[in-house]
Parts: structure tokens; sequence; C-alpha cells
């Protein structure tokens, strides 16, 4: 596995090191070719060197954006000549290869930090030079790759002993992927601090867009509560950010968010990919569903609805464990590939079960250590850490054609039975009404109609929206399964007849929780009552679309 060097490529940016190099490849025999000042310099110390543009018979272009990016170039380091059929090709297309690459790219940090101008920060972005590295690292079978005048002695010393060997040209090409990863990191940096700017410039107009809709839509200043404006608003919004598409691929898409807010736009990503469009609007829900609880509470989040909310069990050891165990079990099916909101910070005990499901984000207000490796170790999920004063926007905004809908968001508090009405059964003793509290508090999360079962403070069956109540109630059942039977369900909103709440009470439910104000309700207490079965009217109702 040596592999003697009779050829090399070699482009470098840092001259340092290079005479010494080019001395020791002539004395041994070595073809050098070389990109322009490259080339220069090891002509100068009175070496032969063969012009890059000889061997691609293509001149160093476009202000030397195109030198190397050449097939005569990238088949003489890319071809495997453990292989005939590539020999033969290489020799077809009167290509020779190269045993040796010697790249360092373009001074892109240096040139950022010496204040340098955007459009010579972009001129300093190496293209040919990763394309190079990238290309002999991945054929390190036959290729050396050296990114770093410091290794020009080990190659010095392999050169003058019969060549490179495997465990040599192994080593070389992880540190050629290490160094064009962080190169790319660098750019991409750049690019998120130089380009929000401009960005900031685009989000304030639209910012001043919807403040004009928003005064055109309610007429007057006066009636607006103008303390939450602001901030419930992106006026002054200075960070945003492009994202990759929209609800689907065709779509283009960016994130606008408000300077100071609180909410999911100011999360900050701990690690993993790129939150898309979906993402945001799922982990909204999610800690929207998941910090409507004051105890340790998790919501798991599929297209923007709850596959399973929970709180966690009386009294065990790691709550927040709990809770998200027993909203997995809501329905396991559905939680595969969601997104997942805590309310409290995620604990090792969480971590290890959450790392077992594929999961598309978990948002929470912190990471213990532990569970941070743990998950980090995860390349799919994405980790959120939200601000620790997390709060809900105090107004909602939707686009209709030609116009903006503008409301208060649905902050609702009263959510105690104190204030309920019995109109059917017995009065529930305190676990059912616990229960009862829990489901009518979770059924504001689900889009309507939502009907949702739970039973011991975790959903164990949703049914969200659909176009009748009475589909919402059997979806709800189905999920259940044999959880239905002595669960408690709460309606987002009043039964408009009787045939839903059947659905539920022949499943065996054994309270009910709805807002009530139909002009049938006395059908549906009837219903209710003919099956000795509690239930409370709320007098409000939390319609969610
Ligand atoms: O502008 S490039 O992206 N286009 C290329 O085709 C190319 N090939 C090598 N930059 C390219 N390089 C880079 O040029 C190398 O990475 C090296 O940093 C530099 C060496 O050019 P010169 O020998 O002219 O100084």
């Amino acid at each position: 596995d040596v592999i003697p060097v009779r050829r090399a490529l070699i482009s470098v940016s840092d001259k340092a090191g290079l005479i010494d190099l080019a001395d020791a490849l002539v004395a041994a025999g070595v073809e050098i070719v070389s990109t322009g000042s490259t080339a220069a310099t090891i002509r100068a110390a009175g070496h032969e060197v063969t012009d890059v543009s000889t061997v691609t018979g293509f001149p160093e272009s476009l202000d030397g954006r195109v030198k190397t990016l050449h097939p005569a170039v990238h088949a003489g380091i890319l071809a495997d000549l453990r292989l005939e059929a590539h020999e033969d090709q290489l020799k077809d297309l009167s290509i020779a290869a190269f045993e040796l690459v010697v790249v360092n790219l373009y001074p892109f940090v240096e040139t950022v930090q010496s204040g340098a101008a955007p459009a010579d920060v972009i001129e300093q972005i190496d293209i040919g030079g990763p394309a190079l590295v990238r290309a002999s690292a991945k054929n390190h079978a036959n290729v050396a790759i050296v990114v770093d005048p410091e290794d020009y002695p080990e190659i010095i010393a392999a050169v003058g002993t019969g060549g490179t060997t495997l465990r040599q040209r192994q080593k070389l090409a992880s540190l050629a992927f290490e160094h064009t990863a962080g190169y790319d990191l660098s750019v991409s940096a750049w690019f998120t601090e130089n380009v929000y700017d401009q960005w900031a410039d685009d989000t304030e107009t639209l910012a001043e867009d919807i403040l004009e809709a928003f005064d055109a839509v309610t007429g007057a200043d006066e009636d607006i509560d103008i303390p939450f404006f602001p901030d419930a608003l992106v006026i002054e919004a200075t960070r945003s950010a492009v994202l990759r598409y929209g609800e689907n691929a065709h779509q283009s898409a960016a994130l606008y968010a408000g300077e100071g807010g609180q909410g999911i736009a100011q999360a900050l990503q701990l690690h993993g990919k790129e939150m898309s469009y979906n993402n945001y609007v799922d982990a909204d829900a999610a800690v929207r569903a998941a910090f409507d609880f004051d105890q340790p509470a998790v919501a798991i989040i599929k297209h923007a609805n709850p596959c399973g909310i929970a709180v966690a069990a009386g009294k065990a050891p790691d709550a927040i464990a709990s809770a998200h165990r027993r909203a997995h079990d809501c329905d396991p099916v559905s939680a595969f590939g969601g997104v997942i909101a805590a309310n409290r910070t995620v604990t090792l005990g969480m971590a290890e079960t959450v790392s077992q499901i594929f999961t598309e984000v978990l948002v929470a207000p912190g990471f213990e250590p532990a569970a941070f490796e743990l998950l980090r170790a995860k390349k799919n999920i994405r980790l959120l850490e939200l601000p620790a004063d997390y709060r809900r926007s105090s107004l909602e905004l939707r686009q209709i054609s030609g116009g903006l809908l503008v409301q208060e968001s649905d902050t609702f508090e009263e959510f105690s039975s104190a204030g309920w009405t019995l109109v059917a059964g017995p009065e529930a003793d305190e676990a059912t009404r616990a229960d009862l509290e829990f489901a009518w508090k979770a059924c504001r999360s689900v889009k309507s109609n939502a009907i949702l079962l739970a039973r011991g403070g975790a959903s164990v069956g949703v049914g969200m929206g659909q176009v009748n109540r009475v589909d919402s109630c059997h979806l709800a059942v189905l999920r259940a399964g044999d959880r239905a039977a002595g669960s408690v369900a709460a309606s987002d909103a009043f039964f408009p007849f009787a045939d839903g709440l059947q659905v539920l009470l022949d499943a065996g439910v054994t309270a009910v929780v709805q807002p009530g104000g139909s002009v049938r309700d006395e059908e549906v207490i009837a219903a209710a009552a003919l099956a000795g079965v509690t239930m409370y009217f709320t007098g409000e109702r939390h319609f969610f679309h």
C-alpha cells in the first residue's frame, strides 16, 4: 500500500515551506503541476513547473475563479488505479494521475479579520481548492492530500523513502475533511452575521406594513392596547433568517423574530439541522401546549396538533421524564417524527427515552448536561432552549387575501372546575375533577373540532381537526382503544347534537366537560343523565383553528 509519488499538484495560498517541499520533490524526480502564483514561486527558485493551464488546455480565467476546476485535473485525482477500468480510461483520455496534492485554501478568515469589504471577502471563498482537497481525500487509496505546511516534512520524508503509506494517506484525508468542514463553517458564520443586516432592513419594512395594516383594520390607534403591541408584532425585529423553504419545498420562506421577544422565535438552537418552517410551527404549538400547565408537562406535536399531552404522574421521582413517557404512550405511532416541548429542564431520564424515538425537535427551558450530551449524539434531532422568561404572544395575526386578521390570543386562565355547572350525573370525585380540569386545558391546544380523552393527567385519545364533532369523537375513541372506558372527555365547543356524545358514552367515558350553549343542550344533557355520566358546562369555549 505504499504509493510512490511521480506527479504532484501544488496550489497554495500560504507559501510557507513551499520551496523546501519543491526542492525535495524535484530531487526525487517528481513532476510538479501548479497554479499561477504557486508556479511562479517555485519557478523563481529555479525549478521546472508545469502550469495547470497546460494540463487543462484551458486558461486560468475569471480573475482566478477557474483554475483547477477541470476534468483533466479532477480525473487525474479521482481515478482509482486499483481498478483496471479507471486506468484504461485515463489512458484513453490522455490524463496522467496525481499521487500527491498539496493545497491550502484562500485565507478567508484572515480576510474577514482584516475588515475587508464584503465583495473582497466573497472573492476569498475558495471553491477550486476545497474541490481538490475533497477529491484527493476521497481517493486516499491512491492520493496523498496535504493541507498544512506543518505536514510537509512528513511528506518530504515519505517521498525520499519510496512513497506514502495507506495509513499516512488515511490520516491526511481525515485532516483534510476536517479542514474543509471548518472552512465552510467560517464562511457560513460570516454569512449569518453579515447578511442579517440586510434582512433586518427588510424586516423593518415588513413590520411597517403590518403596522399600517393593523391601523387600517382597527381604524384608530386608541383601540390598540399599546403596551403589548410592539413586541407582539415585529416592529423592532432585528433578527431574522431565511428558511430553507416554506411549508413545501417550492415555497420560499423566512423567519422574522421580534427583538426582545420571549417566544419560540427567540429560542436558542443548541444542536441539529437547521429549523424548518414546519418545525417552527410545530415547536410553537408544542410549547404553547406544554406551558399551559403549571405542573411539569410535555406535549408532542405532529402537524400542529398534539398526539399526546401529559403532566407528571403523582409522585414520579423524575417528573418531566414521567410526563414525557405518558404523553408518548397516548399515541406512540403518531409520536414518531414528532416535535416535543417540555415545560421543565430536560433530565437524563427524559433524554434516555427521547433518544430512542425518532424526534424532529425537542424544545425546553433547559437541558441537564448529561441529557444534552446524550441527545446531541443523535444527529437528526434539533435541540432548542427557550428563553428563560418564555411567554406566549398576546396577539395573533393571520393573513387573509387582501387583509390581515388580528386577535388577542386565547390566554383565558380560568380553568378551575370551581366555576363549572354540573348538568348531569353525580358530582365528580377529586381525582375525576382533576382529570376533567386537565382534559379541558389540554383540549384547547387541539385544533377544532377537538375531543380529548384523558386519564390520570395524561391524554389517552385525541380527535382533532375534523369537520364535525361526531368524527372527532370517533377518532378520540379509536385512538384510546381500551383506554376509552373509564376516561374523561373534554370538548372544545358544545355538542350540537347528542350523537357525538353518544359515541363517547358507548365507549365508557365516565365524565364529560364542555362549554354548553347549544339549542339542543337538553337533548345532550338527557343522554349523559341516562348513562349516569357526569357532565359539566364551563360556559367558555376554546376553538382553535
Ligand atoms: O478561485 S478558486 O476557487 N478556483 C479554482 O479553480 C482554484 N484552484 C485552486 N481557487 C482555486 N484554487 C486556490 O488557489 C487554492 O486553494 C489556493 O489557495 C490558491 C492558489 O492559487 P495561486 O497558486 O494562483 O496562488
